[in-house]
């Protein structure tokens, strides 16, 4: 089955991009469009231009090919046809299937967690961030290093090729080891450094905000502080959790940090690989939660959050659920939302709308209840 139009407005230097997901029979339809949607958001936060999509339910996968040699000969025709330079699959591909399937399609092909640590390292801006994503791409590209890719690369690098860059995916895997080595190392430097840091602030009230990607984060941070703290449209534009002093007059003083978006399907322990958002979220005494309210699968985007909480251990937390962009949907919408969750806020944090009523309630929570000890 075919999805998705050819787009005429490709500029010539973008990557042409065809999407594959395989699907299994268990999946149903709507996951699986929303997770292809997904991964073309990603796709041009990384520079590509999708040109199709193209799913196909299966009951079983082939574990050389993943969909089998007559759909990938398929591929090859579309590819051919519509001067495709990149395959991306919607799964995690081994480094048998990306060979195999290069092979017969005669393009670059890579799945889901390479563009996503692609982005990663495209989006990375402190010497820790960069760190941790180069990392975390060598980590993940050990096992794989045997695939063809570079060869079919019309543009000599592009999409997926980013980070540790192709001299050094040509060394050794000693030499790789190594590398991850002294990375492991030196983040370890980073991360002592960092907690000193946080020992000596320890007293403050600590707040977290987390969210999947994109829910507007640094924007409520920014709203709250005075951080002038970077915000776009696209997927994972914030990679290093930063942290901010919310002040609420007269006296009042709490840290207030930012942190790496969420996302389904994250390539398990990538998160855990980004130690500094880590620790703020499990130093933190509390947790803003907030949601995108505009987004149309909201409520999968909530259990996602609430899943990543879970795994890494900080869902037991004190957390505050904050819809955000309010500005963007119906009261009924909002009305709703307040029933299902009715102890949540609704703000905009561009719009300045429900701000005071959050920073009141943090105020009320660490200061006239004492948790925090501080007055
Ligand atoms: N209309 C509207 N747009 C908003 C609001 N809050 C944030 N945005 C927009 O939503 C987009 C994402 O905001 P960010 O603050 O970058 O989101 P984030 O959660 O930090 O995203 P990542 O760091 O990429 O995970 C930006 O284009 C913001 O301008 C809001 O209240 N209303
Ligand atoms: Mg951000």
């Amino acid at each position: 089955m075919k999805i998705g139009r050819d787009s005429k407005t490709a500029e010539q230097n973008r990557e042409r991009v065809l999407l594959v997901a395989a699907v299994d029979a268990k999946t149903r339809r709507w996951q699986a469009i929303q997770s292809l949607d997904e991964l073309a958001s990603l796709t041009s936060t990384a520079g590509g231009t999708v040109v199709e999509s193209f799913m196909q339910v299966r009951r079983r996968f082939d574990p050389a090919t993943l969909l089998g040699i007559g759909k990938a000969q398929e591929l090859a025709g579309i590819s051919r046809q519509l001067d495709i330079d990149l395959l991306i699959f919607d799964t995690e591909l081994s480094a048998a299937q990306i060979r195999n399937i290069e092979e017969i399609v005669g393009v670059r092909v890579i799945d889901r967690t390479t563009l996503i640590l692609d982005i990663f390292s495209k989006h990375a801006r402190t010497k820790e961030a960069k760190l941790q994503v180069e990392l975390a791409q060598l980590e993940y590209r050990l096992p794989r290093l045997v695939g063809k890719g570079l060869e079919f690369s019309r543009l000599g690098g592009g999409i997926g090729t980013r980070g540790p860059g192709e001299k050094k995916l040509e060394v050794d895997r000693r030499r790789i080891k190594e590398r991850i080595a002294t990375l492991k190392r030196m983040s370890k430097k980073i991360e002592h450094s960092k907690e000193v840091q946080r020992k000596r602030r320890a007293e403050i009230p600590k707040i977290a905000v987390i969210g999947y990607t994109n829910a507007g984060k640094s924007s409520l941070v920014n709203a709250l502080t005075r951080a002038r703290l970077v915000t776009s449209d696209q997927l994972f534009s914030t990679l290093d959790s930063n942290t901010n002093v919310l002040f609420v007059p007269p006296k009042y003083r709490m840290l207030i940090s930012d942190t790496v978006g969420f996302l389904r399907n994250l390539p398990h322990g990538l998160i855990a690989s980004f130690h500094a958002t880590l620790a703020e979220v499990l130093e933190a005494d509390m947790l803003i939660h907030i949601v995108d309210t505009a987004a149309e699968d909201m409520e999968e985007k909530i259990v996602t959050v609430n899943n990543v909480l879970e795994e890494i251990g900080a869902d037991k937390k004190p957390r505050m659920l904050v819809f955000n962009k309010v500005d963007r949907v119906f009261d009924e919408d909002k009305e709703r939302c307040g029933r299902k969750y009715p102890e949540s806020f609704f703000v905009s944090a561009t719009k300045n709308v429900g701000l005071d009523i959050l920073k009141e309630n943090l105020r009320r929570y660490f200061y006239d209840t004492q948790k925090s000890g501080t007055s």
